[in-house]
């Protein structure tokens, strides 16, 4: 029998428990940008009708969750405010619990942004500062909800002027490592705790790629993988596409990345990234039986 990639993950169902969440895995994240200014999306969704109608979609196509974020991350986008985050953020959180029950992340780094989406019913804290603000490990710990600890190196603005490591892999896994320590060590169980890379933060389009093809290794203390590549700029200098032409490449990255052991993949395209995972795990289930 064959090491499966879901083995260590869930149960032989392919079942993740995440807290009061399960989600069958492979999972699709779907994205929900409430922002006027994200980079494949800004603008589209920042109103309460729109964003709405946008899960509602998502949903129906197969989401297992919707991650709901109010600040672009962005390679040189700039940070807003608490307030305004919590503006743009809370209403729509509320809206989306209210219309379908698929479960909600919120993408936020403020310990406020946090309590407050849970409280407004979000199941998740993803978070690309992998819980490094003030404060934002003892709220995590407070909430007992699942978290995505992210890599990134530098900060969003500056962060692709000159990414370097002399390892990536090593690094970024150490660094996702020292950050399950931090966030246990404040209280939070290590079974809420999912990992993510970090695609396009700080990071060359090989430093991406090299990740890619050595994601396995990224599966810190068994712990699940999430991957966001979906429309991202590397996929953008591998097939010299715009944006908006990049969702068959985000779909072969997204499928990549669940070959090498990825649980739950980030996607604008949710139809098309839901088939395409729906036929990689029947392969990868036929590969478990023999
Ligand atoms: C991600 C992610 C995220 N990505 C998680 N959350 C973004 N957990 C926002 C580019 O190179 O991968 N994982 N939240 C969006 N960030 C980027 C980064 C968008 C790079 C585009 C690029 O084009």
């Amino acid at each position: 029998m064959r090491a499966s990639p879901l083995r260590c993950q869930g149960d032989a169902s392919g079942l993740l428990r995440l807290g009061s969440m399960e989600v069958r895995v492979p999972a699709v994240m779907g994205i929900l940008n409430v922002t006027p200014d994200s980079f494949s999306d800004g603008g589209q969704f920042d109103n309460p009708h729109t964003a709405l109608r946008q899960a509602a979609i998502m949903a129906e196509e197969g989401a297992a969750l919707i991650d709901i974020g109010g600040e672009s991350t962005r390679p040189g986008a700039d940070s807003v405010s608490e307030q305004e985050e919590l503006d743009r953020v809370i209403p729509i959180v509320e809206a989306v619990r209210n219309v379908c029950d698929v479960p909600i992340s919120v993408d936020t780094s403020k310990p406020a942004v946090m309590r407050e989406a849970v409280a407004a019913g979000a199941s998740m804290i993803n978070d690309v500062y992998a819980l490094q603000l003030d404060g934002a490990v003892e709220a995590a710990a407070e909430l007992q909800v699942a978290v995505c600890l992210m890599h990134m190196q530098g900060e969003p603005r500056s962060m692709q002027q000159e990414p370097r490591y002399d390892d990536v892999v090593q690094e970024v896994g150490s660094f996702l490592e020292a950050r399950i320590d931090s966030a246990v060590a404040a209280g939070l169980d290590e079974d809420l705790i999912v990992v993510d890379p970090g695609f396009g933060f700080g990071k060359t389009h090989l430093h991406n790629i090299e990740l890619l093809s050595n994601l396995r290794q990224l599966r810190v203390r068994g712990r699940p993988v999430l991957v966001g590549v979906s429309r991202k700029s590397t996929l953008g200098e591998i097939t010299d596409r715009k944006i908006d032409e990049r969702m068959p490449a985000s779909v072969a990255a997204a499928v990549v990345a669940v070959m090498q052991g990825a649980s739950l993949v980030r996607a604008h395209d949710v139809r098309a990234t839901v088939d395409a995972l729906k036929v990689t795990q029947a392969v990868l289930e036929a590969g478990e039986s023999v």
